[in-house]
């Protein structure tokens, strides 16, 4: 190539890298690094953090000062001072951290202390693996500017298991997930560990997230052949040193599908024996296997029924033959008959109180925020609270299935928070679901938490830009329940947008309104499970086919008398689920919360609310005002036009447009349908639907990504 064409090859390319380089595709989450800009701030952290003094013996301890370096050198550049202070990092196993004699007896094995120690910064702790956290926490501190003279955050976390749900099949397909193909490329382990694995176990270990389960609950039994083991054990030692133990779902006919048994019943010899010969040969591949999770007797999936045994048996086959090697069981509590005995929303309460007590130590029911279906709002699950003996794995969806998939921004601690923060008054007023959770009601040793995750192989992980806020979210929350949403919003932001005060404040603004917005544009007022049969995504209030629990109609109840499902004494009483004092407020539509209304109550179209106005109006102008809602924060995310860099403001600017049509067809549909039973006119102040209700009826959505029904 002629020597000028070269260099000019060579110069466009820099160009590009340079484009490239401030042009945020999003693959790097809220772990950027980007310069500090405010000058004022690195040099008050350069005059802090002088050289690193560590000892990097373990591989978890190479990773927490290579995370290190990457964020110091990205944040306030490589010409820290050479002199005294400096930043001392490790456990006390090493001398310069041994030397300033710390108390870390509260931090158990995952926690870190942050602090000053004379004019140096210290990063301790008991483990190797606390260090990384505790390095991920003080990049954190940076990242968002916060000050250093007076660092001193201690924190352990609350539960012990904090876990990735990911409902990815062998295929590479991911339900109820659009972001692509499964990131776990099966096919292609144990041969070639792609480099986003360790970026994937980075994010995680960021947030605290110790656990993840590789593959979807509607199990498929094939992971537990020798030949999936293998690519299990190459992914369990790529994420080891990250703190991340690995998990599998268990397919509980797997005795007779791939056992060659001719049952899969729990208290056959035959079958106890397959289980406990294939666990002890899943721990010759991954010796820290984390366990099993387990669909069974849900919605097909095979399970104990089968055969006559209960839950109980079930889930004790599998948790005998994992204690040994310290592996636990969270068995969901998802659980409906097919034939339709009572309110679905009372059944996993009927039947998992019926066997308290009866679960091995080291099971755990792993439940749903809410009774029904992760709907975009639940109160919550009655079995909280409800099974002193057995303890639970809170399970949250932080994959959008009924709000609006990686399509719609929907910022989802704020309802993570609500659940969290329900009390249960299992043992009095304070007996939250957080601390059912996290063990210290009933004083449970086995504590876990679960986020079905949202994660798939597009290059920003999450598809929309602000659904990586949820992984974000759920990681903080599953450390610590006790933190804000604000705190949580504010952080990512920070870290996802930089530093500017005015950005900052627009894009938390967002956030914070955006799940109250979305129930408001869909299932206001306590509605739940009017979406569209099949893929969920959108309007479906008028489907009335198939079994009743899987239609619309079976939960609104709408009539030319009122809407709302009666789940009090006078209906389901799925309410007596609760304790006294949660029946008390809800019984009455007078004291109960809105928000939960229409999940307790059928009420007449003209029933008074505590507005003044009627529940039909109220029902029209709760859409309207969460249709102009989602207006609003695409105005606000128009202002913040140069201030977030081109590629994700464009992206989000479209998904935002997009959501405004949807929110506004959501409403349409809805009205235009309840409105044939209410047979009374929208309030003035509302846009009427513009098309008659048979245009929304007829209107169809084709191969809807994370559908399981078009996976296969
Ligand atoms: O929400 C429903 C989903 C199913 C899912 C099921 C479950 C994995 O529609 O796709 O199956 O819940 O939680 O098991």
């Amino acid at each position: 190539m002629h020597k000028y064409r070269l260099i000019l090859a060579l110069l466009a390319a820099s160009l590009c890298y340079t484009t490239l380089s401030y042009a945020e595709d999003g693959y790097r989450l809220w772990l950027r690094y980007e310069p500090i800009e405010n000058e004022a701030i690195a040099a008050s952290y350069r005059d802090a953090i002088g050289p690193v003094f560590a000892e990097a013996k373990s591989k978890t301890a190479k990773i927490a000062i290579d995370e290190l370096d990457r964020g110091l050198n990205g944040l306030l550049g490589t010409n820290r001072s050479s002199l005294p202070p400096h930043l001392l990092v490790g456990t006390p196993q090493t001398a310069h951290i041994k030397e300033l004699g710390l108390d870390l007896s509260e931090l158990g094995d995952e926690g870190y202390l942050l602090t000053r120690h004379g004019d140096n910064t210290v990063i301790a702790a008991n483990t190797d693996q606390g260090v990384l956290y505790g390095v991920f926490a003080f990049l954190r501190h940076l990242q968002t500017q916060s000050p250093l003279q007076d660092l001193q955050v201690a924190s352990a976390p609350k539960i012990d298991h904090r876990l990735l749900n990911h409902w990815d099949n062998l295929t590479r397909t991911i339900e109820r997930t659009m972001v692509g193909a499964s990131i776990f490329n099966w096919f292609d382990l144990p041969y070639y560990i792609e480099p986003y694995y360790h970026d994937y176990a980075r994010a995680c270990a960021s947030v605290g997230i110790n656990g993840t389960v590789l593959t979807n609950v509607n199990a498929n039994a094939t992971v537990l052949r020798p030949q999936f083991l293998e690519k299990v054990k190459a992914l369990a030692d790529t994420f080891r040193p990250y703190g991340i133990r690995v998990y599998l779902t268990a397919r509980f006919s797997a005795p007779v599908e791939i056992g060659g048994l001719d049952t899969a019943d729990p208290l056959d010899p035959a079958v106890i024996k397959w289980w406990n010969d294939k666990i002890d040969e899943i721990y010759t591949y991954v010796p820290d296997f984390g366990g099993f999770v387990v669909k069974a007797n849900s919605e097909g999936q095979p399970g104990p029924q089968a055969y006559g045994r209960d839950h109980a048996d079930g889930a004790n086959l599998l948790a005998r033959a994992l204690a040994p090697h310290d592996g636990i069981v969270m068995w969901r509590a998802f659980v409906y008959d097919f034939e339709i005995k009572e309110d679905r929303h009372k059944q996993a309460y009927t039947e998992f109180t019926a066997l308290d007590g009866r679960f091995e130590p080291n099971v755990s029911i792993q439940t749903k925020n809410g009774a029904i279906d992760f709907m975009p709002r639940e109160p919550f699950h009655p079995l909280f609270g409800a099974t002193p003996d057995t303890p639970h794995t809170l399970e949250l969806q932080i994959t959008q299935e009924y709000l609006g998939g990686d399509i719609h921004l929907v910022y989802l601690a704020p309802m993570w928070k609500e659940t969290l923060e329900s009390d249960t008054f299992a043992k009095g007023a304070g007996s939250t679901v957080a601390k059912i959770v996290d063990g210290s009601v009933f004083d449970h040793e086995l504590t876990a938490i679960a986020g079905v995750a949202n994660i798939g192989n597009e290059r920003n992980w999450t598809g929309h830009p602000m659904a990586a806020s949820n992984w974000y979210a759920f990681g903080r929350l599953a450390w610590d329940h006790q933190i804000s949403s604000e705190q949580i919003a504010d952080e990512w932001t920070r870290m996802t947008f930089g530093n500017d005060d005015s950005t900052v404040a627009i894009i938390t603004k967002i956030l914070l309104g955006s799940h109250q917005t979305v129930v408001d544009s869909s299932m206001p007022l306590g509605l739940h499970h009017i979406m569209y049969p099949g893929h969920h995504y959108g309007p479906g209030p008028w489907h009335d086919q198939g079994r009743p629990d899987w239609t619309s109609t079976y939960y609104h109840k709408a009539s030319s008398d009122g809407i709302g499902f009666d789940r009090t004494e006078n209906g389901s009483d799925a309410l007596g689920q609760y304790a006294p004092e949660v029946v008390e407020k809800w019984r009455s539509p007078e004291t109960i919360e809105d928000k939960f209304l229409l999940w307790f109550h059928h009420l007449d179209w003209d029933y008074k609310m505590k507005s003044g106005n009627t529940l039909w109006n109220e029902l029209c102008l709760t859409y309207q005002d969460g249709v102009d809602r989602v207006a609003e924060m695409g105005k606000q995310w128009a202002n913040l036009q140069g201030a977030v860099d081109d590629q994700r403001h464009a992206r989000v600017t479209a998904l935002l447009n997009r959501q405004l049509e949807d929110a506004k067809f959501y409403m349409d549909a809805c009205l235009a349908y309840f409105q044939t039973f209410s047979q009374r006119p929208f309030p003035e102040s509302i846009d009427a639907p513009e098309y008659p209700l048979e245009y929304y009826k007829s209107f169809e959505l084709y191969h809807v990504p994370g559908h399981p029904g078009e996976q296969w």
